[in-house]
């Protein structure tokens, strides 16, 4: 069915698809065939590795962002690539991303893939999110997101690539806090905080806790879409939205799911806000098969 012209097109949101292309192009597929064009997809990022096909997802989801469909925030598997195509690191055991780096456009994909954001600021029924990957200091504002995310996009878009190198091979454990590649580190990594300071490292126990506790506390008046967090899983609660639900790690010990989010685009007709619980229309789509087996 394709909404009547004119109609809000409808926004989704899509967890780490990590080189799942069956399962994504299968979810656009339905969005397609529900929505026609009228729909506009956010990921929020690790849309390569660890699965087998990520040039296809990369080219499913440029399409639709030069189409104006599209918006996607980099992830730390983005950085990662993005780190090997500049030669800085290593293929490790774990990572599948031979067919982008092997690719005769590895170069034009490099580009492409610096030129991403790292935060996405939206307005859903008139309430303000951000799109990120991993997580935002539990203190900022939906301005300090947008700054932050403009200040780390800046270095990693910047044209002299020896600049891109000095900035992406500083040690982001030794960094000073606040510094670009520090706070590149919180948007696309961090997991847990401990007052000011972030880990990827799932919180053990206080006063370490996950980042979107400490974030709650402070009763933002924005909403955050993110991923990233798999063996967290989905992640429902007022103002937030965690979409990792490990498509690529189905078998290993779950099921595997893609999710994606379908807010109300003009008020839910129980009178909900986007960001309110319960709430949410989801779809999953189910992992076809295992992925990796370490
Ligand atoms: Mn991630």
């Amino acid at each position: 069915m394709t909404p009547p012209a004119g109609a809000s097109p409808q926004h989704v949101f899509v967890g780490d698809v990590q080189g799942c292309a069956d399962e994504f192009e299968e979810l656009l597929a339905r969005l397609r065939n529900r929505f026609g064009d009228e729909f506009v997809l956010h990921s929020v990022g690790d849309l390569v590795n660890r699965g087998p096909d990520n040039l296809r997802v990369l080219e499913r989801m440029r399409e639709l962002v030069e189409g104006g469909r599209g918006h996607h925030v980099l992830g730390n598997h983005e950085l990662g690539l993005i780190a090997m195509l500049l030669g800085l690191r290593e293929v490790g055991e774990r990572d599948t991303l031979g067919d982008v780096l092997e690719s005769a456009e590895a170069p034009d994909w490099l580009d492409w893939l610096r030129g991403r954001s790292v935060v996405e600021r939206g307005e859903l029924s008139g309430q303000a999110y951000v799109l990120v990957h991993a997580s935002v200091h539990p203190d900022w504002s939906v301005a300090d997101c947008e700054a932050v995310g403009a200040r780390v996009h800046a270095q990693l878009a910047q044209a002299d690539l020896d600049a891109v190198r000095r900035f992406l091979r500083q040690d982001p454990v030794e960094v000073e806090a606040n510094s670009e590649r520090d706070l590149l580190g919180r948007l696309v990594s961090c997991r847990g905080v401990n007052g000011a300071a972030w880990s990827s490292k799932k919180p053990a126990e206080p006063p370490d806790e996950p980042w979107h506790r400490a974030w709650r506390r402070r009763s933002h008046d924005y909403g955050v879409v993110y991923g990233h967090w798999a063996t967290a899983g989905l992640h429902l609660a007022p103002g937030l939205r965690g979409l990792d639900t490990g498509c690529v790690h189905h078998g290993r010990g779950h099921d595997g799911f893609l999710t994606a989010w379908l807010p109300a685009m003009e008020g839910a007709p129980d009178g909900l806000a986007p960001f309110d619980v319960p709430a949410p229309v989801l779809w999953q789509i189910p992992a076809r098969r295992r992925y990796y087996f370490y």
